[in-house]
Order: C-alpha cells, then structure tokens, then sequence
C-alpha cells in the first residue's frame, strides 16, 4: 500500500520512464569511474559497486522491489507519523529513509524556519548560536532537500534565505575576519546557483571566493589559505571547504583555472595536513610551527568532498585513495563502524557531522561506495529512531533526545543533514536494466515537480537547463537506444547527457506538444561503463506530464 499526499516527494507516483532498450542486466565491459575515469578498488575490498559487477545480487533486488514497490530497496518497516502541515492533521505513513529525511527536515522546518510576516519572500533559520557559518550550513540542507525532492517549498526557501542572509549580512561580506565562514557560504550559494540557475547567486559566490584567495593564501608554510585575517593558523576547515568551493565554481563558470587552485590548495593540505597511511585529517598547522592533529568529522569529510570532486575532474586514482582512505578513517577509527554519538559538547561541534555526510554522500554516490552509504544509512537510522515527541535529533545520534529541552538549531540540523544524505537503497545499488524510473534521480535542478496520487504528475522547468540526475548507471554494451514517455505543454527538448549537465550529448529527444504521453526514442553511439546520466531540458517554463 503507498500514500502518497501533495507534501511528499511526487517520487512515489511517477510513471516517467527512461527507457534504455536492449540493454542487459550485467554490461561489465570496460568498467569507468564517472568521468570516464579508470574503475578503481576499495583497498580493503568490501562492497562497492565496481567489485559487484554483474549487478545483479544485489540488484536483482533492488530491481524487484522497484518494479512492485517504488523505489529500488525500499525499506519494509512502516511506521505512521501525524504532523500538523498547514493546519491539518496529515497521517503520513514512513516506509523508506527517504520518507523518514523529508519527515525530519519538516519537523525541523516547523521548529525553527521563520518566514518573515514584514519583508515578504525573506526567511531564516531562527533560534541560539545561529551566526553565520552556521546559517551557511543550515541553508546546504536545504539545498540538499531541494535537490532530492524537486520540492517547490524549499525551492522558494532557496532565495528566501539567500534574501534574509543579506539583509542580516550584507552583499559584502569581507568584514567577517573568519574566511572559513565567508567560504562555506561561498559553496551555499554555488550550489544554489546550480540548482536554480540564478545569477546573483553564482556572482555573490565568485565574488567572494576571491576575496578569501587573495587575503588568504601565502606561501608561509609552504602555501595554504589562513584560516582568519589575523594570519595565524592554516586550518583543514578553511582549506578543503575552498577547495570545494574552486571545484564548484570550475564547473558552475566552465572555468579551468579554478580546478587548478584547487589542485593548489589540496596539494597543500595532503602534504601538511594529512596522514596518508591513516587518513587522518590534521585540524590546523600554526605559524609557529605546530601541528593539531585532531581529526574531526567536519575536516574528514570536505577533505572527502575535496578529493571526490578532484577525481571526478581529472580521473586521478591517488584522489580516489585520498577519499576511500579518509572515509576507512572516520568510520573505521573514529567510530569503530558505529553510529556517531559524540560532539554534543560545543556550540560549534553539534552541526560538524552534517557535513561529513554530506560529502560522505557525494563520494559514495559518485564513485559507488555502498558500504559507505551502508554506514551513512545506518546513522541516518539511529538518527530518526533517537528523535523526540517534536521529531527533532540532537546530535549524538544514538542517544535518545529527550522531550522538553531546548535543543538549537545546529544541533538538531546534524540529524537531519545525515538522513538526507544517505539515501543509498535509491541510487548508489542502481545498475542499468531494462528501464529507468524517472523516480530514481540522485539530483534534480531548476525543476518543480509535483503529483498527486492518481492525479497528473508534473515537472515545471524554471530555469534553462534544468535536469534530472542519475548517478551509478552502469551501461550495456548492447545499449543503443534510449526512450522517453511524456508529454509537454509545447514542443520541448530533452537532452541525454554523460557525466555532467554540460557533459557528452548522448541523445537529443524532441517531446511534441500534446495531451497524452508519448514516447520518443533515440539511437546512442556506444557507451560502456558506470557513468552518471543527466536528463537536460533546455527551455525554461516547459511542463512535462507524465
Ligand atoms: O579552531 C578552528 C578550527 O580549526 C576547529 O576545527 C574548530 C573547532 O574551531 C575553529 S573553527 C570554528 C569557527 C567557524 N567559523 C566561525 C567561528 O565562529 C567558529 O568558531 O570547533
């Protein structure tokens, strides 16, 4: 039985079909990393997507559940969960941890997002120790949300944020001696850009990373970015969060040189702040010559970030190692395999395990570390298990959070980021078949979509370009042509691109106009190994039904 009501993510109901015809269940054949990179092994050999290459253990299963239940590897545990939505009491049923992350953000919406009754269209995350970096953080969940659900509510929290922070802090933000905040929203308002396509927020962001690089980075220490204007450390928090920030903004501005700064920043911090038999991420590296070794989650995980989208980029197996090895660490010694519970003792610690997952989530999407997932999924599990009366995790997350205490928004905001980071069952055990459920995206942007059960499904494009992701799609050799069912209120172009939103056009499908769907195929060029695909709608204010 599934439900389906107009707040959840329209993923259940969607009948959209990307069909790839003739393709079989194993194509093993000649094994790629996204990117057209090399297919690379876990040193330590546990599952990952590369190693089960035929694709089908696990995903038969996978497959099967998809074709009776919804998405591939849906959970079986129901639980039912009321919550006041508008006004009215609505009777969710929670089946997958896709329900239980759209249901954690709600809650956590409920407690702390304030929409301004003055300034129409501002909002912000309200409550204690909220002061920059932290609402930078806190807007990446929301981006996140939106880039899982294609929900038009946090589409519009996108710039309603974006609104609040800079009537709160300006449009320049060079006051703030801290370049570790100025970077994190930096990356916020990169990937807001991605995701709606809005200038303002590529500008803001491109504006400020120069800023951060050119009062930051010096060749004491043999290079880096200091971590405030007092010039005093070089710190993991500034560094691999900028070199994030250089790999996003490369791809936002089709612009090279700033993979090379990130390459230039990285460089750095594997050679002063990072462990390479460990994986240990080194916190900070002072003027004086000291070195913090403490490993932290936050810095193991845009490390993690950092050197997946490097290899992403350039294919290099060393940043793959980088990454798998950062991750062994984290989970493996700081954590012995078990479920986070720990940086509940400062204001600042309480939010650092959202970002971890965060990129943990970015690698093991792209690079198909199911393991990692697994571990990310089980977090996300405790999280939602350990949650109050109000649906609120703070953040050790296997402690049960008590009823009537105050907890601040940072903290609870760990949970939350967790489970929507760890939605492995959908995407990462995907392998090619026979068919694609348009249910199945990793990442949607610049999109609305909206459905009901029984009633018309929709995808309302906003902005040029907008698109569908799906990552871990591992192609037939046989492969060779493609289909697409739906309809558009007007003649309408779907392109079917590798790797990328810009990346190798594999098919170009044009969708007539018309009421009833219809399917419209394409012959592709071969294509061989595990790649992301994009589903690109260049027009904006297209609606596609389905
Ligand atoms: O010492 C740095 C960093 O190396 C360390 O990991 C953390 C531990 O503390 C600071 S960074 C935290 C700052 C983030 N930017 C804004 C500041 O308000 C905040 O203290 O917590």
């Amino acid at each position: 039985m599934r439900f389906v009501d107009k707040l959840r993510r329209p993923a259940l109901g969607l009948v959209l079909i990307l069909a790839m015809t003739g393709c079989g269940e194993s194509g093993n054949a000649g094994d790629r990393e996204p990117g057209g990179t090399e297919s690379v092994k876990t040193e330590s050999g546990t599952a990952k997507s590369d190693e089960a290459e035929d694709g089908t253990a696990e995903n038969g299963l996978a497959e099967s559940d998809e074709a009776e239940d919804g998405p591939a590897g849906m959970q079986q545990d129901t639980e039912t969960e009321s919550s006041e939505t508008e006004g009215s009491e609505v009777k969710r049923e929670i089946v997958t941890i896709q329900d239980k992350a759209y249901e954690s953000f709600s809650r956590f919406i409920d407690a702390y997002y304030f929409e301004s009754k003055i300034t129409e269209g501002v909002g912000s995350f309200i409550g204690s120790n909220i002061f920059f970096w932290e609402p930078a953080e806190m807007y990446e969940m929301v981006i996140d949300a939106y880039e899982h659900t294609g929900d038009e509510r946090y589409y519009r929290m996108i710039r309603e944020i974006f609104e609040g922070f800079k009537l709160e802090h300006g449009e320049d933000w060079a006051w703030n001696e801290y370049n570790d905040d100025i970077a994190w929203m930096t990356i916020a308002c990169t990937r807001a850009y991605n995701c709606t396509g809005d200038q303002d927020f590529l500008d803001i962001a491109v504006k400020h990373f120069g800023i951060v690089w050119e009062r930051g980075w010096s060749d004491d220490l043999g290079g880096g970015i200091w971590w405030r204007t007092d010039n005093n450390t070089k710190n993991a928090c500034i560094n691999c969060p900028m070199a994030i920030a250089a790999c996003l903004l490369g791809d936002a501005l089709d612009d090279e040189s700033y993979y090379e700064k990130a390459v230039q920043i990285m460089d750095w911090v594997t050679a002063n702040l990072y462990e390479e038999q460990t994986g240990n991420v080194y916190d900070a590296y002072g003027i004086d010559g000291n070195k913090n070794h403490w490993a932290s989650t936050y810095n193991q995980g845009t490390f993690i970030g950092a050197n997946t989208l490097l290899y992403m980029h350039y294919g290099e197996k060393a940043y793959y190692t980088r990454a798998r090895k950062a991750a062994d660490f984290t989970i493996d010694n700081m954590y012995q395999g078990g479920v986070m519970n720990n940086e509940d003792n400062s204001t600042d610690l309480v939010g650092f395990k959202g970002i971890l997952a965060r990129w943990m989530y970015c690698f093991a999407m792209n690079c198909g570390q199911e393991d990692v997932m697994d571990w990310l999924e089980m977090n996300g599990e405790a999280a939602w298990e350990n949650r109050n009366s109000d649906g609120l995790t703070a953040t050790a997350l296997a402690t049960k959070t008590p009823d009537n205490v105050t907890i601040i928004p940072y903290s609870a905001s760990a949970a939350v980021a967790v489970l929507n980071n760890c939605r492995g069952d959908r995407d990462v055990k995907l392998k090619i078949a026979d068919t694609i459920d348009l249910n199945d995206f990793a990442r949607c942007g610049r999109m609305i979509l909206s459905g009901q059960q029984g009633g018309a499904r929709t995808i309302e494009t906003v902005g040029a370009n907008a698109y569908l992701e799906y990552t871990g799609v591992r192609f037939d050799e046989d492969c060779r042509s493609l289909q697409l069912s739906l309809a558009a209120d007007r003649d309408c172009t779907v392109e079917i691109r590798l790797d990328a939103r810009d990346g190798e056009l594999l098919a170009v499908l044009e969708v007539p106009a018309g009421e009833e769907p219809g399917t419209v195929q394409a012959e592709i060029e071969k294509v061989t190994g595990r790649h992301s695909v994009y589903l690109v709608i260049p027009e904006e204010g297209r609606k596609l039904s389905y």
